[in-house]
Formats: C-alpha cells, structure tokens, sequence
C-alpha cells in the first residue's frame, strides 16, 4: 500500500470516524491507493485502522494542504465542512471534493429513496425501509440513520432507503434518486452554515437529477426553485389529485392518496398530528418507488415509531407521559406540542439544554396557542425562560428527576407530560438517548398519588 500511495493517483480520505473508515474499507475493496486525515490528535478508532489498514499513510492534527494538493481525490467526512481552509484551497485549486455517498451513488446498482429535512427523517426513512420490506423487496436503510451508506452497498439489494443530512448533501453532485424529499425546514446547524439560505442551499441538493420528488405541501422552504423534469407528488394537508393528503369525515381524519382513503388516522400506532404528516410522506416516497399500497398500509398499522420520538411511556394518576427527548431543536419541539396539545386539557412541557444560539421566541405561537406549562432544565433555562415568560407559566428544575416530579405535581388526570428539550442535552447528560432514558426511568418509577409505586 505505501508503494501505491507514491503515485498520482491516491485518494485523500478525511476523518476516522464510522464513515472515513468505511470509506477507507470501500477504496482497500477497489484496490485504490489513500492517505488517511483526521484533524484531531487522538481520533476514534486510531487502533483499529491501524490494525486494519497497517500500510496506509496516517497523518493526524492540522490538514496539510501539500499532501492535498497532491490527491487526485479528497473524501470528506460529513462532520467537516468544504469552508475548512486547507479544503477550500485544494476545492480552488481544482481537486475534486466528494463525499462517501457520491462513492455510494457511483456505485449503487439498485434505485435510491433520498430523505432529508430538519426533523422527522429517521422516523420516514424507518417507515419507507420498512414498507418496502413488508412488501418482500430486498431493501437497505441507513446514511445518516447509523449505517454508513457504503456499508449498504450489495449486488442483490433491490431498493436504497437514505436518510441524507444537509452535510452529507453538500458533497453530492448529482443524486439521481429515484425519489427524493426536503421533509421540512426549520432552523438547525446554524454552527455550520453562515445562514439559513446556506443551510436550505445544502438541503435542495437532494433533488439534483431525481425523477420523482416529494414535496411538503405546508412548508414552502421545501419546494425546489427548479423543476428540472421530476414528477412531484405533494404530501399535507387537504387530499387533493397528485397528493397525500386528509380527508376529515364526522370527526375522524383518513389519510388519502388523490381523493381515495386508505386508512383512518385512528388506525396509526404513532402519536401526534406530525406523525400524520411523516405517514403521509412515507405513502408518497414508498409509492414513488413502487411499493404496492397495500403492504405500506399494513405497516402504518404497525409501526410505533422511534425509541424518544414522541414515544408514549406510561399513565401514572390519569398523566401520561410522552419521551421526546430527540427533539434537539426548536422546529422539533414546535411540532411535538402542536401534535400532543390536548387544550383545554394541560401539556407540561419539560425543555432546556444547550440552546445552540437558537431564537426561543419562535416557541411563542405553539406555546401561547395551547394551554402549556412550562419545566425548564439545564444551561440554557434562563434564556428560553426570557425568550417566551410573556405567553406561558414557567418553573425551574434542578435535575431530570427534580422537573418529573415538579410536573407530576402540577398535573391532573386528563393532562400530559412532555420532555421535548428544543436543545442539545450535552450540558447534563451523556447524549439524546441517555437523557429519555432517564426520563423513562424517573416516570416508570413515579409513586402514584394515593396509590403505590408501579
Ligand atoms: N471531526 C473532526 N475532524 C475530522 C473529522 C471529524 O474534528 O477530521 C469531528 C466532526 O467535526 C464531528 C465528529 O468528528 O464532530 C464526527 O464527524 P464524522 O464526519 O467523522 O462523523 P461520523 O462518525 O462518520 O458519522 C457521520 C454522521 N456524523 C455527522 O455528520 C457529524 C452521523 O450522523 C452518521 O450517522 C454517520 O456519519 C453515518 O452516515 C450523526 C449526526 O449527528 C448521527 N448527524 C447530524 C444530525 O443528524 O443532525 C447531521
Ligand atoms: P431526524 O432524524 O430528522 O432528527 P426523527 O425522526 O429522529 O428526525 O425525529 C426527531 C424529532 O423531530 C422528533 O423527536 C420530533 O420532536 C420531531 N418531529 C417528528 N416529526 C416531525 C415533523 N413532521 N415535523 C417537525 N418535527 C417533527
């Protein structure tokens, strides 16, 4: 391998985490020759691509941009940006700047489902993977979801389901999935991009050179400023010809393609009004792709969604209470209150966290529309605290355990008990996961008023 890096055709792969070594693996299989980047000292994984990859070039710390400029081929990493200075330099100067999925789009064989938006992407990509595989289809879910893409590559897989984040997109040149969408927009990664128009630039990629795309009906930051020869379907809102959408009959809601219903939002296993919408996304992707009606339908009578999705955990005194710990931010948070308010019954919402510079004044409108109370937790408490004090009551909490029993407190039968952080839960907590798991384990833990612990 090091004789193979002396010459003019080697790759440079940056980063060493799940996707750098995947990458790595991808180019070993292809027989072609690549220097591994990382710009930390001590990344992850350093042992084990020692092991695995004994010969290769490994070169740790700033990127030098010699060793750049003398690559044929830089494979970014999502977790970095193309504004990194030694890249922009070697992108200026004309080496090619990809990403491991333009690698999975050279060489995927079988039609790709592209999913990204700001919030509910693992929950679509989960239910699309899943129809298609009800349907008995040979199917492969992962990107951003947890398996790299790469990884998926396999001869006999029959269909892609990709959940793509806006860094991945930024790499892409042209997708040509066979069906595409921008679930939704809403502000996030505003750490990475220099504003909004960035990170929607980064997102619309999605679309480049795919025959069908899916089209959010209700939020226009989703439509592509280009048409470019794809069929659209629209998904939202009102059933209507070309669309998924609702029919409301006597107090019941039917989820619709054109104007015929397919089934009642009853019959739906996942909670919330949002949830209707990723249904109704996940009906106009799998249909794009060719997944018979039938067996998507009988996998909406299934699915129960994500593990801290809106995910209903217990009923203690008549409270239930609801996990939605993988709200990290505010478009999340906005649709998981909209979606669980039951006025004039109360939702107490727990929130707070690191607030990643957003603007919590947008939680204004949900909040002040449904009878909310507010539990505010961690570092960011008196920010969201000053940002929305005019339109809702506000208490403070010390811990996880210390808003469970504050909101239990406030609680009566009837009401609902949110954790929706709108933030990132690194300030108190090892991750997203962590943090519901604790919530999870504090409510199963509740004594019940009058009653015994259950
Ligand atoms: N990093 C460096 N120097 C490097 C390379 C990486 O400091 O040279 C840092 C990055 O800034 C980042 C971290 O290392 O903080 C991880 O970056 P990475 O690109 O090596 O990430 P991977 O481990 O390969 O995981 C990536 C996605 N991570 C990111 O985009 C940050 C994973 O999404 C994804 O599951 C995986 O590829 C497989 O496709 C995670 C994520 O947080 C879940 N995504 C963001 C989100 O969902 O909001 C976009
Ligand atoms: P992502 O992979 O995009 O983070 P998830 O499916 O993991 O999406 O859901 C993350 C959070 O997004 C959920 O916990 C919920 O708060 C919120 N969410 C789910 N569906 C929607 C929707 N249709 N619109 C806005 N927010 C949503």
């Amino acid at each position: 391998m090091t004789q193979m890096i002396a010459t003019n055709r080697i790759k440079a792969v940056i980063g060493t985490g799940i996707t750098g070594l995947s990458v790595a693996r991808f180019l070993v299989q292809q027989q072609q020759a690549f220097v591994l980047l990382d710009t930390r000292a001590t990344p992850p994984n350093l042992e084990k691509i020692k092991a695995e990859f004994p010969g290769v070039q490994l070169q740790l710390g700033d990127l030098d941009l010699d060793t750049l400029l003398h690559c044929e081929e830089i494979i970014l990493s999502p977790g970095i940006s193309l504004e990194t200075a030694a890249i922009a330099k070697a992108k200026e100067a004309g080496i090619s700047v990809v990403g491991d999925i333009e690698l999975f789009v050279r060489n995927a064989k079988a039609p790709i489902v592209a999913i990204t938006g700001s919030n509910a992407k693992s929950t679509v990509t989960t239910l699309v993977g899943e129809m298609a595989a009800k349907a008995g289809i040979k199917v492969a879910v992962g990107g951003n979801l947890g398996t790299p893409a790469l990884e998926l590559l396999a001869d006999d897989i029959e269909l892609y389901v990709m959940e793509l984040s806006s860094f991945q997109l930024e790499t892409v040149t042209k997708l040509n999935a066979k069906v595409a969408t921008i679930l939704n927009i809403s502000a996030d990664h505003l750490d990475r991009y220099a504003d909004m128009r960035a990170y929607i630039l980064a997102k619309l990629r999605v679309y480049f050179g795919a025959e069908h795309i899916v089209v959010n009906r209700n939020d226009v930051l989703t439509h592509p400023p280009f048409a470019a020869g794809a069929k659209a379907i629209y998904f939202g809102g009102k059933a209507d010809f070309g669309s998924f959408g609702l029919i409301e009959e006597n107090d019941e809601a039917f989820l619709a393609k054109n104007l015929k219903p397919l089934l009642s939002s009853r019959e739906l296993k996942i909670s919330g009004k949002h949830n209707i919408d990723n249904a109704l996304a996940a009906l106009a992707l799998g249909d794009a792709a060719g997944i018979p009606i039938d067996a998507m339908i009988a996998t909406l009578k299934e699915f129960r969604g994500l593990h801290h999705r809106c995910e209903f955990v217990a009923t203690k005194n008549g409270v239930d209470f609801y996990n939605d710990s993988k709200g990290t931010n505010i478009g999340a948070t906005v649709a998981a209150i909209a979606g669980l308010a039951r006025t004039p019954a109360q939702l107490i919402v727990i929130a707070g966290g690191e607030g990643k510079g957003q603007d919590f004044s947008e939680l204004k409108p949900v909040l002040a529309k449904n009878t909310c109370r507010l539990v505010l937790i961690g570092r960011d408490a008196p920010v969201i605290a000053e940002a929305v004090k005019d339109v809702v009551q506000i208490e403070f909490a010390n811990s996880m355990q210390d808003a469970i029993n504050k909101s239990f407190a406030y609680a009566n039968a009837g009401d609902a008990v949110l954790l929706s952080p709108a933030c990132a839960s690194f300030d108190m907590f090892k991750n997203y996961e962590d943090r519901g798991e604790q919530f999870c384990a504090a409510v199963l833990a509740l004594h019940e008023k009058g009653g015994s612990a259950s």
